[in-house]
Formats: structure tokens, sequence, C-alpha cells
């Protein structure tokens, strides 16, 4: 080869870690624990109690009485071995297939079949109430351990993070990222990857070429370890290790636990589709429950009178959490709409009047006085530190709060809206900044699967008071994807909060709110106007109140209704029709989900005649909700149709024509007319 005079500068290796052959033979001298009979037998409970319960809830799916169940059939020891390994006060976050270490973790059975009954309410677990609920998008539970982690090592505690995933979660950008970012701030983090080789019905060769998953801890700096995840003194050994290691501060660890799902992948699956019998019978033969049997049957510490009572009493919980379970009164159908936000008393929402600031440096004095007075706020996002944030939105605060509490983060946005997750979940604050609208997608699966319903899901057991601000819009002669305008989208999203001020002393009063709000917020900031809107500031620690529309000018002919940079033009627009005898009330709605219906309805109900004026693509736009609401609700008010002045249904252009794009106060001032002239 022609490179090969050229010098090695880095050399990896992957160790392999197995005590007890599958015949229950010992391959190698045993870690110090498993002298403890006791703490084996206890280890060999756990699992014959996940296979009997798993197998129990598989026949309560066939009959009927429980929804798709995915059996971890196989993969016992990866549950008791990483669950044993963890203190009460470590948080896990838990694949869908974690049965077994739930229960461990003291969820009890029936709790495990409510959830999967179809009832949130099981995610209310009498586990760790810090615990994380099952993750069933795969992989998206990895950056939200990177955030739990973050929080435990910021605030000092001695308490490690544990994350389980599938072998297919390997392949996703979550696992890496979080990975990485753990890799650059030593988390207390144990990553162990569930290798049962299949993916549903994709097996491991399609998924990776990589000779191992352990070794993908390697790329991000820290130790990967392959374990033989069908030997539990294996799999708690390395545990035991990596959490030690990952709580005296020595950073992250992956395991590569080498099992085989035994099962279907759920039991909505036919693995015979895809996999032969003879691949399952074989493996049968590696299987974790056998092979302990026989190392304690050969100690004399196991015999078949302790099976048997052994598995009788297995039997006699597992019925009695049946009957728990199938006697569990239902959910009255109302109850969807608890725990989507907090509620109302729980919110800050005084109400204040502020007093020359840009729009972005009111975002910089919110953001800094948020800091100051709660310690758990903490700011994350690419170029956010040192630089300052792009836009200068964090200019200082890493200066003056450090490097720990205001985050560079690596280039990675599903990341930091996953973090974000995480650290809230925790208890921290997060305020994570996404360069630019258009960067925002890849944080779509952690807005809408976790920030949103974390509250919902888990019935008010964990909430996620989290921000996620980002520069919206327009109108700054930017390179292409970054002046999108897309928070219908957003909006749709129940749970979330959707806030966009259009003034400094809106963007530093609601941001303050934002932050102080115990729910998510995806904090929407006018790009077009950082620094061309100033107005008075005064710093005064007090916020505006969220889900409230401000009326910015009143008037009896006409209602106009915007938000974020364009209330720029409507109000220009409504200056030059008071030139023309037309008085126009003009309404911020400030707060789009969940928008204030009862000051647009008020306002209609007075002038008869509303104009809706936003910068986003017209259909689908949330101006098509506010027409809606009206002709719902205010119909009879009416004395002309609802016009709306918008974006076109277009890509949004590159600069040379941004302009024809965005709505113009002439284009406004000619709807309003044309509204007003209606008869
Ligand atoms: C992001 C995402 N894509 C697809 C799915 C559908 N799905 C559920 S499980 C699964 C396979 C996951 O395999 P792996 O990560 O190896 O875990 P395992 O199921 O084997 O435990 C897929 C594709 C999903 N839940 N989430």
């Amino acid at each position: 080869m022609a490179d090969e005079g050229l010098p090695v500068v880095a050399r990896f290796e992957v160790r392999q870690r197995s005590y007890l052959a599958p015949d229950g033979t010992v391959l190698r001298p045993l870690p110090d624990f498993a002298s403890d009979i006791p703490k084996l037998l206890a280890l060999y409970r756990g699992m014959v109690l996940t296979r009997a319960f798993d197998l129990k809830a598989v026949s309560l799916q066939r009959t009927g009485r429980l929804g798709t169940y995915a059996v971890s059939l196989g993969q016992e020891a990866v549950a008791v071995g990483i669950a044993s390994a963890m203190r009460q006060e470590d948080v896990l976050l838990p694949s869908y297939r974690d049965n077994g270490t739930l229960l461990w973790r003291g969820t009890k059975m029936e709790e495990i079949l409510l959830f999967w009954g179809g009832d949130e309410r099981g995610n209310l677990s009498s586990g760790p109430a810090h615990d994380f609920p099952y993750c069933i998008p795969v992989g998206s539970q990895a950056p939200q351990a990177a955030g739990v982690a973050y929080a435990f090592k910021l605030r000092k505690e001695p308490r490690v993070a544990v994350c389980l995933f599938g072998d297919g979660a390997t392949s996703k950008g979550d696992v890496w990222e979080a990975m990485n970012f753990a890799g650059v701030h030593k988390l207390p983090l144990l990553f162990v990857a569930n290798n049962n080789q299949w993916a549903i019905s994709v097996p491991l060769k399609l998924q990776t070429a990589s000779q191992t998953l352990a070794q993908k801890a390697i790329a991000a700096g820290f130790t990967g370890e392959q374990v033989d995840g069908n030997d539990v003194i294996a799999v708690r050994a390395a545990a035991e290790e990596a959490i030690a290691q990952a709580r005296a501060g020595g950073g992250p660890r992956l395991i590569e636990a080498l099992t085989y799902r035994l099962s279907d992948h759920t039991t909505a699956d036919d693995a015979a589709r895809y996999r032969s019998p003879e691949e399952v019978q074989t493996r049968w033969k590696e299987e974790p429950i056998a092979r302990l049997r026989a190392y304690l049957v050969s100690q004399k510490a196991w015999g078949k009178a302790q099976e048997e009572e052994l598995a009788a009493e297995c039997q006699k919980e597992i019925e009695a959490a049946i009957e728990r379970y199938l006697a569990s009164s239902p959910r009255a159908p109302e109850t969807m709409f608890d725990h989507l936000y907090a509620r109302a008393s729980e919110r800050s929402s005084a109400e204040a009047r502020m007093p020359e600031l840009t729009l972005i440096e009111a975002i910089n004095l919110a953001l800094a006085r948020a800091m100051q007075e709660d310690a758990n706020v903490v700011v994350l996002g690419e170029d956010v530190g040192v630089n300052g944030g792009v836009f200068r939105a964090t200019v200082g605060l890493q200066q003056r709060f450090g490097a720990e509490r205001v985050i560079d983060t690596p280039l990675a946005e599903l990341l930091i809206s996953g973090l974000c997750v995480g650290m809230a979940a925790q208890g921290l604050k997060p305020v994570g900044e996404i360069q630019f609208m258009g960067f925002i997608y890849p944080c779509i699966d952690q807005l809408v699967n976790h920030a949103s319903r974390l509250r919902n899901r888990t019935q008010g057991r964990l909430s996620c008071p989290m921000v996620l601000r980002t520069p919206h819009g327009g109108g700054i002669r930017a390179p292409e994807h970054h002046s999108e305008s897309t928070e219908a989208m957003l909006a749709h999203i129940p749970g979330l909060r959707v806030v966009m001020p259009s003034s400094p002393e809106r963007a530093y009063g609601l941001l303050l709110a934002s932050i102080r709000d115990p729910d998510p917020v995806v904090f929407l900031e006018p790009t077009r106007i950082y620094r061309a809107a100033k107005g008075q500031v005064e710093d005064n620690g007090e916020a505006l109140p969220l889900d409230i529309a401000f009326v910015l000018r009143q008037g009896h002919d006409v209602t106009l209704i915007s938000w974020g940079a364009v209330v720029k033009e409507t109000l220009a627009a409504a200056a030059e029709l008071a030139g023309q005898g037309i008085e126009a009330e003009v309404i911020d709605l400030a707060t789009l989900k969940p928008y204030d219906e009862e000051t647009v309805l008020a306002s209609v109900t007075k002038t008869g005649r509303c104009v809706i004026v936003h910068e986003a693509a017209r259909t689908g736009g949330f101006g098509a909700e506010i027409a809606a609401l009206i002709a719902e609700r205010g119909l009879t008010s009416l004395l002309a149709p609802v016009a709306r002045v918008t974006g076109y249904d277009t890509i949004m252009p590159l600069p040379r024509l941004e302009q024809r794009y965005i709505p113009s106060v002439p284009r406004i001032v000619a709807a309003t007319r044309k509204a007003c002239e209606f008869a």
C-alpha cells in the first residue's frame, strides 16, 4: 500500500467482558460481588420475574386486554444487571423494552400494564419520581440523558444518568450527538446499547459496518466496552464499574451488551417473516436465566424445589398485579386535557409596564436578569459563549456567569433541544438557542415527542420548563434558510407555548415570563427588528403576561391582528389609515399558543371587520386559525369577510425578492380599506 510509510497516530481497542459460559461454567475469576450468593439470587429472581411478567403481558395482549407490548425475552440480564448497579437517586432513561429495569427500580407491574394498556396514569410510576418514562421515538432519550447528566455535573451532585437503547438507535444522530457532548463535558452518564442483533426486521449488518457498537464511544473520546449481555454477572460488573467511574467524575462510558431478541419485536410483529427458527433456537442456548441457574446449581445454591417455589411466587405476584390492573378505574374523557400545561396558579403572570434599548439588547438583558436571579437558568447553543451568539443575544453572559452555565454546544440542533428536555426535567431552566429558524427542524422530534408532552404523559410527575429561542422571519438579506417563519407548525403542538415579541419592552418582559414559565416555550425573535426596534426598557425583573394579546392601538372601525416583525408595518398602516379617516385597532398576539381568543373576539365584536397580517405563507398559516375562530364565535358581529395579508404560498425568496414577499404597508392599507368599504 502507498501509505504504509505514514505514521500511525492513533490505535484503539475494545475489550469484551464475560464470566459465565452459556452452560454456567466459569470462564475467569468472578468479580467480588459474585461471592455474595444472596445477591446473585436476587439478580436471578429479578430475571425470572421479568420473564414471567413479560410472558403474562403477551397473553394479556393476545386476549385483548393489553395494547401492543415489547417483550424483553432473552434480554433480562441487561435489565437486571444495569438496574441493580444503579442507586435510587440516579436517573434512568429507558427504552420501550426496558420493563425489567423499571420493575427493579420500583415501578409496579400494574403501572407498566396500565401504560401499555393505553393509560398515561401508568407513567405516574412508583419508581423514582425523577426517572424518565419509556421513550418510544428510538434513541431520542440519549440527548436528554446528556441534559440530565449535565445538570448533575453543574450542581455537583454525585448522581449518574443511565440511558438504555437498542442497536438500531446507535444509527441515529441523536445517540451520536449525545455521546459526543457527554465526551466533551465528561458527563456522569452511562450509555447502554442493548445489541439484540435486530431492529424489528433489520439485522445488525444492515445497521452498521462497524465491527462493534462499543467502538462508537471511542470517537466521542471515552471508553466503550462489550459485555456478554446474557451474563448478568458481567453486565452488573461492567455497569457497577462504569457508574462508579461516572459518579467519581471520570466521565461517561458505553456498554454494548451482546444479547439476542428471542421474541418478536413486539406483539404486533411476526419475526418468522424475516429470520429462521433455527437461528432463534441456536440463540436460546445462550439465554441468561438458564446460564445463571446452572452456575447457582453448580454452587449448590439452587435446586428444583427453590425453582418451583420462585415460579409460584412470581405467578402469584403477577396475578395480583393483573387483577389490580384490570380493576383500574376508567379515565374520564375530559382528563385528556389534564397536565397539558401547569395550572394557571403555578404560572407567574405579573403584569407590569416597562420604561432606549434595541430588541436584541432587551433579550440580552432579560437573559442576564434571569441568570442572575435563578442559578438554575443555563444558556446553551452554538456560539452563545465566547462569541455571545451570532446576533449577540448572549453577549457577556459567559464572562459573567461562567462556561458551565453558558454552554457553547457542539453543532447539533437536535442535541441542543434534547439537552434542554433532560435539563428541564431535572429542575434546571435551560434556554437553548437555535441560530436560525431554518435549523430548528431537527428539534421537532424533541419538541413534539418529548418537551410538549412530558407533563401530560407522566400525568404531572415530570415537567419541562425549557425555552428554545430562535430568530424568526426575513428581511435582513440573509442566505437561504435564514428567513423562515414557520410558527404555525409549532403553534399546532399542544403542550407547547409559542411566543413572539414585537418590541424591546415585550421582548424583555415576555422572555422573562417564558423562562419562569413551568412549561416549554419556543421563543421566536423577529430578526428584522432585532436592531431596528428601539424602546424604553427598565431592567426591573418584571415579566409580562403570557397567553395575553396586547392592544397596541385603540380603534373602532377595523381590527388589525399581527405578531412579530410585521407588527411594525401593521402599526404604520394603521397610522396611514387614520389619516384617511379609518381608525384601526391593532392587536399584537404575542403568544400564539395558547392565544388570547377573548381579546380577538372582543375587538372584532366592537369593529365588525378584521384583517390579519402575518409574514408566513398563507395556506395553513396561523391567520387561518384566527379566521376560523372568528367564523365560529364572532360571525354575527362581522360586517365584512375576514381578510388576510400574508407571505405567499411559495418558498421564502432569496433577498432580491424577499421584500416583495413580506407584507408591506401599502398591501395592509389596501386590504384594510377593502374590508372597510365592504357593505
Ligand atoms: C425514531 C423512530 N423511528 C422508527 C420507530 C419505529 N420503531 C420502533 S422500534 C424500532 C426498531 C428499534 O430497534 P433497536 O434500536 O435495535 O431496539 P430494539 O427494538 O431492538 O430493542 C423501530 C424502527 C420509532 N419508534 N422511532
